[in-house]
């Protein structure tokens, strides 16, 4: 009888240890930070958003300059709204082998294209003023478009992609970026960053 008790509350307390487990490594804190980190785009030149937007390392704004070993965090929404569900909005683009996001790095430094899609973040159901800022608040302007910029809050379905990358050296780099659909490449975005 004792033997069973001591199995049975082994049983519970590893149950217990699974259930904690599981959404710690699904949603732990360095995701947290990241995405914390990531609502400063506007603000932080080692931040940087690609594929849309305007800031500081894409094409239509000029390179990014950022300090001798600074880390640098790229990063993107895919945006679903009242439109997807959160399945809909993973099967899209994590379940959907034919959609992928690569990068190739150029300049001081050299890096053959390779795929990043591991840095795609679960969708997450997003409200405005409710968890996390970093949940809902796009630009860092609190609750709504506060900085009157036109990019407000995010809501509904949305996908992070976040991807830091370690401090650089001296030098120029081009950071390019491709969005695959149906295993074709659709778009690309070419970041620049330089490091005085
Ligand atoms: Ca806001
Ligand atoms: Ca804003």
């Amino acid at each position: 009888m004792k033997s069973v008790k001591v199995f049975l509350a082994l049983l519970l307390s590893l149950l217990l240890i699974g259930l904690v487990a599981i959404p710690a490594a699904a949603g732990g804190p360095n995701l947290a930070s990241l995405n914390a980190r990531m609502i400063q785009w506007q603000e932080r030149d080692n931040v940087i958003h690609i594929i849309v937007q305007e800031d500081d390392g894409r094409s239509i704004v000029g390179p990014a300059y950022v300090p001798d070993g600074k880390p640098l965090l790229f990063g993107f929404e895919w945006f679903g709204g009242d439109d997807f569900t959160l399945e809909e909005l993973n099967a899209a683009y994590i379940d959907d082998p034919g959609h992928d996001i690569t990068l190739e790095i150029s300049g001081d430094l050299v890096v053959p294209e390779h795929s990043l899609k591991s840095f795609y973040q679960e969708a997450h159901e997003a409200t405005p003023g409710r968890g996390a800022p970093w949940l809902w608040d796009h630009d860092h302007d609190g609750l709504g478009d506060r900085d009157g910029d036109g990019i407000g809050d995010l809501y509904g379905s949305v996908l992070f992609f976040r991807y830091p990358y370690p401090g650089l050296s001296a030098g120029t780099y081009y950071f390019t970026f491709t969005l695959y659909d149906g295993f074709a490449p659709f778009y690309s975005d070419t970041i620049t960053v330089i490091v005085p």
